[in-house]
């Protein structure tokens, strides 16, 4: 089953002016586009090598199977974190365990800020739910799927790649990351992933 590109939850200039049409048309349609056809001939290859039994591109294919898969499935979270007039602060049992996790809202968002922002090179923000331990934790993630840890489910996830944000932001990525948590974060979506992932 191939995997496809999902439509944006809005129009691609619903999310100016903290995020330009330019920007997010490029970034939907060409860069998540790509991710998903990566996967697709990741997913085709495997298949082939499993019916002639030729496994002599396994690690190149593990490594793409990880990259692309990731990015689509980053990207897919992204568009749906975000929303026109979005930002404030979440409600009820997410708001609950963020502040069992990390002591109050205001240190959390000073922690996925300063995640985001110190990533070296490209990568994500990421806000994940740890069943083990029925815990939130921040991570760094490095391109789409380096620097995780097993078992841990993405609920909130902020693009830092520059694609994401050069042509309106240039070198400045905090004043993008400030853009996307004070303007376009939508809690309801963290929120309802939350709910889905504690079942
Ligand atoms: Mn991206």
């Amino acid at each position: 089953m191939a995997h496809e590109l999902p439509p944006l939850p809005y129009e691609y200039n619903a999310l100016e002016p903290h995020l330009s049409e330019e920007i997010l048309r490029l970034h939907h349609d060409k860069h998540h586009a790509a991710y998903v056809t990566g996967l697709n001939a990741a997913e085709e290859k495997v298949q082939a090598a499993l019916k002639s039994g030729d496994f002599t591109a396994a690690n190149s294919l593990a490594k793409d199977l990880a990259f692309h898969g990731s990015g689509h499935l980053l990207h897919s979270m992204f568009w749906k974190n975000m929303k026109p007039g979005g930002g404030g602060a979440p409600s009820g049992d997410l708001a609950a365990i963020i502040e069992r996790s990390f002591g109050s809202f205001d240190a959390f968002k000073g922690l996925f800020l300063a995640t985001s922002n110190a990533i070296q090179g490209s990568g994500w923000g990421i806000l994940a739910y740890r069943w083990k331990d029925d815990a939130l934790v921040v991570l760094g993630a490095e391109n789409h799927e380096d620097r995780t840890q097993w078992g841990v489910k993405p609920l909130l996830v902020l693009d830092v790649w520059e694609h994401a944000y050069y042509l309106q932001y240039q070198n400045r990525r905090p004043d993008w990351t400030k853009a996307f948590m004070d303007n376009l974060v939508n809690w309801d979506s963290v929120a309802e992933m939350y709910g889905w992932v504690k079942k």
